[in-house]
């Protein structure tokens, strides 16, 4: 079995999918959380000066949904056919979309929140819309089973309702898509377990 280290903020944010994935597929990693002071010297250090990075045995990987991809095949999370895989990394494109819409990292803090409540009250009803309108009558965004862009759902959603706790009070179908992910047994036990941060 390979040695797999995470690099990432104390933070769920982009290295939680990565986080769901070894929970599911039982791999055991480091979970190394580094803190905004030491930043600048990792960042010197790692590929593209961006994290999260997941090194395999020393080798770097960077790009979260890439490597996100990477684990879903190994885990028979990115779907069961072709075209299932595409429509699978359609969903995560959707929701990678917009949650890089928000100026994280901002520090203008009435700018950041003029943006923000923009992107939470004006785009974010269309998207919800159409998200409740693809997945239906299903239990899962794509076929008849789980894959990562569930996954990814209910972690964009879970900062989301952080943001706005009101956001999905008008879609009871994904607010359900959310519970099915956090019943799966070691995803509820990853949620129970993991260090409690806002983002
Ligand atoms: N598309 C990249 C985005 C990586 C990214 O922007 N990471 C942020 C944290 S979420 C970062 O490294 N910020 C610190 C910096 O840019 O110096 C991914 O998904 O991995």
């Amino acid at each position: 079995m390979p040695h797999y280290k995470l690099i990432y903020f104390n933070m769920r944010g982009r290295a939680e999918i990565i986080r769901y994935l070894f929970a599911y597929l039982d791999i055991q990693y480091e979970d190394h959380r580094i803190s905004q002071d030491d930043w600048p010297t990792v960042k010197q250090t790692v590929p593209f000066g961006k994290i999260p990075i997941l090194e395999v045995d020393g080798v770097p990987l960077h790009q979260s949904l890439a490597i996100g991809r990477f684990l879903a095949r190994e885990a028979g999370l990115a779907g069961k056919t072709e075209l299932e895989q595409c429509q699978v990394d359609a969903i995560i494109d959707t929701l990678d979309d917009f949650m890089s819409r928000f100026p994280w990292a901002e520090k203008k803090k009435d700018i950041k929140d003029q943006m923000f409540n923009e992107l939470l009250t004006h785009d974010a009803p269309s998207l919800l819309q159409d998200l409740d309108l693809y997945l239906g009558k299903k239990d899962w965004f794509v076929g008849n089973s789980v894959t990562w862009a569930d996954f990814y759902w209910d972690i964009c959603s879970t900062t989301l309702l952080v943001l706005k706790n009101d956001l999905l009070d008008k879609h009871p179908k994904l607010v359900a898509l959310r519970k099915n992910v956090q019943s799966i047994p070691v995803i509820s036990d990853w949620i129970k377990q993991r260090p409690e941060t806002r983002m």
